[in-house]
């Protein structure tokens, strides 16, 4: 990103509106992070300021193996970066080279209610899910991720479907604060596009599309190679019937037709129609062909970043300078309202 883009801006930069988003690394990016997020952000760097993150302060609230998420975190920076997200254009960063996200993380802990927290979605699925592990970071991760979107004055943030909540939850911090102390966060809006904002699992379609899903046939992973792709959609989890129309109770092959729709640029009626007459077997053919397709550039671009370390180290490091100048802007504009003494230096 141009300093310009950084820096407190005049004219029409001015009308430019902050995109923020994030990914953690986790583990391997699935289609689900891609045709719910990641696709729909380069769109966005021609008119916007865009800044994309990647959270990894967010991944530990689960275990992870540190090697492995040193890896998969310049993992994640080549493929945003393979996906067309462009240095020169959108401020690229890891956040834990930001500390200002984890500042601001308490003291909005401390505007952010209980309650508010216990109802997180996310938080009662992941705490099955991890029942031995259910660590305060855990419910506290959407105040850290609305310490991400507030700390840049964001105005929109692309997300999946399943993130709504925590950007509604970062909305309402922003509000509470503002109510006190008077405006000092922008309130932010979610962006949830396409037929892609909602991926299911292939084997359990009435679950998310998971990076940490154990079962490796639930997801298709944007490295997969095209063989790996093809059988997993041969054998996704469809219905007793035979026609591909969407219907209730039918998740697979609801699943599949947004998939299509999603991957093939086209709308659900119209993969709809494009499959009048054929069989679930031809169409999970087709689905995998399309979706081969569309990751292919990046599973090659991902390969071609990730054999260039000192590039990415160029890209967030620049990114990190940045970053951390414009969120002291906000942190520091918080300290004061909170009523801490200024920083001597
Ligand atoms: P984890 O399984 O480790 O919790 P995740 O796969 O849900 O992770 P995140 O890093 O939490 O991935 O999400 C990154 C982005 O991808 C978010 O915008 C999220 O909404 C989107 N996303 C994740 N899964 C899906 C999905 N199945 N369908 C559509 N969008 C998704
Ligand atoms: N919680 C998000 C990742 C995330 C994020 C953000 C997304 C962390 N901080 C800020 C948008 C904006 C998720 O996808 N699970």
């Amino acid at each position: 990103m141009t300093e310009q883009n950084a820096a407190p801006q005049n004219g029409a930069e001015q009308q430019k509106k902050t995109v923020f988003s994030g990914v953690q690394p986790s583990g391997k990016l699935t289609l689900g992070n891609y045709l719910g997020a990641l696709r729909n952000w380069p769109a966005m760097q021609e008119e916007n300021r865009c800044i994309f993150s990647v959270v990894n302060l967010h991944s530990i609230t689960v275990r992870q193996d540190p090697a492995a998420l040193r890896r998969q975190t310049l993992e994640v920076l080549a493929q945003y970066i393979a996906c067309g997200i462009d240095p020169e254009k959108s401020l690229l960063f890891i956040q834990s080279h930001v500390p200002a996200h984890a500042e601001l993380a308490w003291v909005l802990n401390c505007y952010t209610m209980f309650g508010e927290l216990s109802r997180m979605t996310q938080f009662k699925d992941k705490s099955q899910r991890y029942a031995d592990n259910i660590n305060a970071g855990l419910f506290t991760y959407p105040v850290l991720m609305a310490s991400d979107i507030l700390l840049y004055q964001t105005d929109l943030v692309p997300v999946g479907q399943d993130q709504k909540q925590h950007v509604e939850i970062a909305r309402d911090i922003a509000q509470r604060f503002n109510g006190v102390y008077g405006p000092v966060f922008a309130i932010p809006e979610p962006l949830i596009q396409g037929p892609g904002a909602k991926i299911a699992s292939l084997a359990e379609p009435t679950k998310k599309m998971s990076k940490s899903d154990q079962n490796q046939n639930a997801f298709v992973l944007l490295m997969d190679k095209p063989e790996d792709i093809m059988r997993k959609f041969k054998r996704a989890v469809t219905d007793s019937g035979s026609q591909v129309v969407r219907g209730e109770g039918k998740d697979g092959v609801n699943n599949l037709i947004a998939i299509y729709s999603a991957a093939a640029g086209c709308s659900p009626e119209q993969t709809e129609a494009e499959f009048a007459g054929k069989g679930y077997g031809e169409f999970k053919q087709a689905v995998g062909e399309a979706v081969v397709e569309v990751l292919r550039p990046v599973r090659e671009q991902t390969e071609r970043l990730l054999a260039d370390k000192a590039y990415l180290e160029q890209v967030y490091a620049e990114g990190a300078r940045q970053a951390a100048r414009a969120a002291e802007r906000t942190l520091e504009k918080v300290y004061k309202k909170v009523g801490f003494v200024k920083k001597p230096f």
